[in-house]
């Protein structure tokens, strides 16, 4: 361990004195004490007490080719020495910042030949609307200025972000959504198409949960409405896999008013789901996409937007100084760590990896995990998975929220060596792309240890009756 700290419990007491965690109670936090990550390797992470851990959320859906690739470290070692930092502003630019707006265009769906960076996939999206607004302007429409976004969605957690996503807990501190952002609801076949349209199927269901939007456009006038954004996957919000027709409806709404079309990939991009980009493992052709997270595999913090030819023609032709940007836009450390990382992508070809033998060995070991008393329904798309914890199966009948069961289960991760994320009583996952085969299987041993473990606790609180 390389630490200056001589115990666990030294830097327990100093992260309760001074260090303000994202999403996380104080005041609770400083009781428990944080569990201190102190190393990393492959798809495993260990703490500050030497505890292995399988990390099957990838840091936090990011560490795409896993820990410790010293590619990226000499990357970042070369670039720092020869240039750590330049910007991008006042007619200069650098050389890494602009390989790797190349290479994205490369990698990108033909229509993105442009790419605007930021920091990280919040100030992405801060960007989006900058942007969906300026091209509304420069089309000389700007009452057109209205986002629609999708409850449960998220975005990021700077004031766009956070407005275009559709967390009520968020919207409920700081006065969100800021104005020109209304949100309809998610395609979440399990939890209400299945219960409130019985008689449709899940496909069918898709084509409802798509009309959602174009009711929405109707309501406010087509006149006033931007653009939509949504994940092709939503991630936060508990890996929802919309049904395979939701997308394309979608953009046949879009198409139908003249709507700009967002993909926000910050978790779905970089391979993900067993493609390039969830817009194509979905079938639809976004305006923009927002990226972070796997660009760099998360070594260094990176995000941005890729602009696609009808937004980049009207901004770039008719558009002058657009007034907006960040310091670190396109930051030549992160740059050329992010070029090392897509390097490992390809040469390693994980994303055909997932598509034809990770991806698909994940969903059998999901579909087997049906068959234990707690798993309601079990989905993933790529590499992304969910399991619903239910109290009965047939007829599906869901825990009291109040229960926080899903809570119960994370618990049980935590001190069995496995993370793995609750989303109410959905318990997910997002392994490393270079998890192996032998590694899945260990991960579902691990998953279904936890949940025998849940289940015995629910027993014996006599949760289960
Ligand atoms: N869009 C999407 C789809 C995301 O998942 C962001 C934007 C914002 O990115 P930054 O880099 O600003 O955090 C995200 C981030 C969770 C969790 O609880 C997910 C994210 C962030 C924090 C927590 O699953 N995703």
């Amino acid at each position: 361990m390389t630490s200056q700290y001589s115990s666990t419990a030294e830097i327990q007491k100093l992260d309760a004195a001074h260090y303000l965690h994202p999403f996380t109670d104080h005041s609770a936090l400083a009781k428990k004490g944080a569990r201190v990550i102190v190393k990393g390797q492959g798809v495993y992470i260990w703490d500050s007490e030497g505890n292995k851990i399988f990390d099957a959320m990838s840091g936090l859906w990011c560490v795409n080719v896993g820990y410790g690739r010293k590619e990226l470290a000499d990357a970042a070692y070369a670039q720092m020495l020869q240039l750590p930092f330049y910007n991008s502003f006042f007619q200069t630019t650098t050389e890494p910042g602009v390989r790797l707006a190349a290479l994205l265009t490369e990698i990108a769906p033909p229509q993105f030949k442009h790419v605007f960076f930021s920091g990280s996939g919040s100030e992405g999206n801060d960007t989006i609307v900058r942007l969906v607004r300026r091209y509304w302007d420069l089309q000389g429409q700007p009452e057109r200025n209205v986002i629609i976004s999708r409850w449960n969605g998220y975005h990021g957690s700077t004031m766009a972000g956070a407005s275009l996503g559709g967390m009520k807990g968020m919207h409920q501190q700081g006065g969100l959504p800021i104005p020109g952002i209304v949100h309809i609801d998610q395609p979440y076949w399990f939890e209400h198409g299945r219960t409130q349209y019985p008689n449709l199927s899940k496909e069918q269901y898709g084509i409802e949960a798509a009309s959602w939007l174009e009711k929405k456009i109707l309501e406010l006038g087509p006149e006033k409405v931007a653009a939509f954004i949504g994940e092709p996957v939503q991630g936060a919000g508990g890996v929802i896999i919309p049904p395979s027709t939701y997308w394309p409806e979608i953009q046949r709404i879009c198409d139908k008013y003249g709507i700009l079309l967002i993909s926000d990939e910050v978790i779905c991009g970089f391979g993900r789901l067993g493609t390039w980009w969830g817009c194509e493992k979905f079938g639809f052709r976004p305006d923009l996409m927002t990226f972070a997270k796997g660009v760099s595999s998360g070594y260094v913090p990176l995000g941005g937007v890729m602009i696609g030819d009808r937004v980049a023609d009207v901004l770039i032709k008719k558009g002058g100084e657009f007034t907006h940007g960040y310091t670190y836009s396109g930051h030549p450390v992160a740059a050329a760590v992010a070029i090392a990382n897509i390097k490992i992508i390809r040469e390693e070809k994980l994303v055909e990896k997932v598509a034809t033998e990770t991806g698909p060995y994940l969903a059998k070991v999901f579909e087997a995990l049906k068959e234990h008393p707690l798993v309601g329904d079990a989905e993933t798309c790529g590499l992304v998975g969910a399991l619903i914890l239910v109290k009965n199966k047939s007829p599906i009948q869901l825990f009291d929220e109040k229960l926080e069961v899903g809570m119960v289960c994370r618990g049980h991760c935590f001190s069995n060596g496995l993370i793995m994320r609750a989303v109410g009583d959905r318990m997910i996952i997002a392994p490393p792309l270079v998890t192996t085969l032998k590694q899945i299987d260990e991960l579902a041993a691990l998953i279904r240890k936890c949940l025998d473990l849940t289940w015995t606790e629910l027993n014996n609180r006599g949760w289960l009756t």
